[in-house]
């Protein structure tokens, strides 16, 4: 999993089986300074 600021928005991208490459994006609306700890998995 990693993220990225973008404009003003956080891209979180999400790798689900591994390959290296996103399946998943959640975008938020707004900055945020992620950690591993803000996320249940
Ligand atoms: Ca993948």
């Amino acid at each position: 999993m990693s993220y990225e600021k973008v404009g003003s928005q956080t891209h979180i991208s999400i790798d689900t089986d591994g390959d290296a490459t996103a399946d998943m994006l959640i975008i938020l609306d707004g900055k945020y300074n992620l950690d591993a700890g803000d996320f249940i998995l």
